[in-house]
């Protein structure tokens, strides 16, 4: 917590703490002007892929006093979802799949948005037995605003070369919340960047998502092609992405300030035991409705079950093993065409040659979608 005294920035500063927040500090909301031009040149070149919905709010997500002309300041909340243990153990186990750690838990959004609004609503009573008027917003992640540079400025921590914020007492494992509004709020002094001439991180990107330090190319990274990528994984990134099948956590473990970052306090936020290394077998049968029963008030419903289990079959043609063949047939005529090529892909990467053509007999006359023809030729080596 980073403000004390009497003003109003005190009081929030508890009032966040007893909401269960780690951090908290209070930015100017044009104290980002110099990250806004970086994200118009980053979404210029492309680097967010198909998330189109970042190139629609370009203007707003700039800039929070386009989003709201009436913001005075941004307070910045930070809650640590540090892992009881190494997210990456489960990586060794190829035929389990890895979900990433703010998957295994809750969904943060439904945990996060009520805590803010809370703080949000002892702010404008507090602010109103002061004879101060005021108004607030509360954002947490899907709203346009560049969550990162402003907990930077607010002094929550700094962003890393892996571009997340990273904080000298909680490490990288730290969901941030804003709360804008009309008050007028002293500026937290602005944390400065710790990382030296370490490298850890981008060392540690099994997809080379990082053409430089500070900088992602979303499109590589593993957790856009899990969760926010509509398509096909494009195939030279799938042997790449191991068993991770709902985000990652490399980059995020590989930082040496972990060191100092505790297991997260809040309970709806620790792993659910069937999370961690849940077997690929039983991921890759599911249907509509399994899935959403699998997975209640997780995140993971938000990629659907059809990029889901396009996931698993990825990680099962990374698994080497042969046992989950059939659950892999299975899925050739699948309803989803999605789900159908990375069948096609699996079965190239873990069946024999006369097994494929076999099954390409039968199943390629029938295939009209263009994706997964693409795919059986390619599995028969036609390409
Ligand atoms: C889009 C998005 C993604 C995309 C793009 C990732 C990214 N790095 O932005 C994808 C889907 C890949 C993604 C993945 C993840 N995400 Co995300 N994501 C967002 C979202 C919605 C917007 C972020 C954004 O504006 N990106 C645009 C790019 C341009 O921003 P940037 O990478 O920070 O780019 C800056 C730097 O490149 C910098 N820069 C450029 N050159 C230079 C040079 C120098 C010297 C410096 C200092 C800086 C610099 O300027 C740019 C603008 O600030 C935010 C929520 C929000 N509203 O902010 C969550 C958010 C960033 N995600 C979050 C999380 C937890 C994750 C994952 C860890 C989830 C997972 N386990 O799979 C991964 C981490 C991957 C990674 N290494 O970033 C958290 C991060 C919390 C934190 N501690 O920072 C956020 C803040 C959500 C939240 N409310 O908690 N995410
Ligand atoms: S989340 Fe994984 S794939 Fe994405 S940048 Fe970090 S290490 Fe690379
Ligand atoms: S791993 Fe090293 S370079 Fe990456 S964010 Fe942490 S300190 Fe910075």
């Amino acid at each position: 917590m980073t403000a004390g005294g009497g003003g109003l920035e005190a009081f929030i500063a508890r009032a966040a703490g007893e909401e269960g927040f780690d951090a908290v500090g209070f930015a100017r909301p044009d104290a980002v002007a110099e990250a806004g031009a970086r994200l118009r040149q980053w979404v210029s070149g492309g680097a967010h892929g198909d998330m189109g919905w970042m190139a629609d709010t370009l203007a707003r997500r700039t800039d929070p006093a386009v989003l709201w002309p009436d913001v005075r300041a941004v307070i910045m909340l930070g809650m640590n979802y540090g892992p009881a243990q190494d997210p990456r153990s489960v990586l060794a186990r190829r035929s389990a799949g890895a979900i990433s750690v703010y998957a295994r838990a809750e969904d943060y959004h439904d945990l996060i948005k009520p805590k803010l609004k809370r703080v949000a609503r002892a702010l404008l009573a507090e602010a109103g037995r002061r004879g101060l008027a005021g108004d607030v917003k509360v954002f947490v992640d899907t709203a346009p605003l560049m969550e990162k540079p402003l907990a930077a400025a607010a002094g929550l921590g700094w962003q890393g070369k892996h571009t997340n914020l990273v904080s000298r007492d909680l490490g990288s494992w730290l969901f941030l919340g804003a709360i804008a509004t009309t008050l007028e709020l002293a500026p937290s002094a602005a944390e400065s960047d710790h990382c030296g001439s370490c490298r850890a991180c981008l060392d540690a990107c099994p997809t080379a998502a990082f053409p430089s330090p500070y900088v992602i190319d979303a499109r590589r990274c593993i957790s856009y092609l899990t969760i926010e990528h509509k398509g096909p994984i494009p195939a030279d990134l799938r042997p790449l992405m191991g068993n991770r099948i709902y985000g990652c956590d490399d980059c995020l473990a590989a930082c040496p300030w972990n060191k100092f970052a505790v297991a997260g306090r809040e309970a709806r936020l620790a792993a659910r035991a069937e999370n961690d290394a849940p077997p690929l077998a039983e991921l890759v049968a599911l249907d509509d409705a399994a899935f959403r029963a699998r997975f209640p008030k997780s995140p993971i419903k938000r990629a659907g079950r059809d990029r889901f289990v396009r996931n698993v079959l990825t990680a099962i043609g990374n698994s080497g093993n042969v046992a989950l063949l059939p659950l892999v047939e299975a899925r050739l005529a699948d309803a989803s065409p999605l789900v159908r090529g990375a069948a096609v892909w699996a079965l190239g990467r873990l069946a024999d040659a006369a097994r494929v053509r076999g099954l390409a007999n039968s199943h390629r006359a029938l295939e009209h979608d263009l994706d997964v023809r693409h795919e059986w030729s390619e599995a028969l080596m036609e390409g």
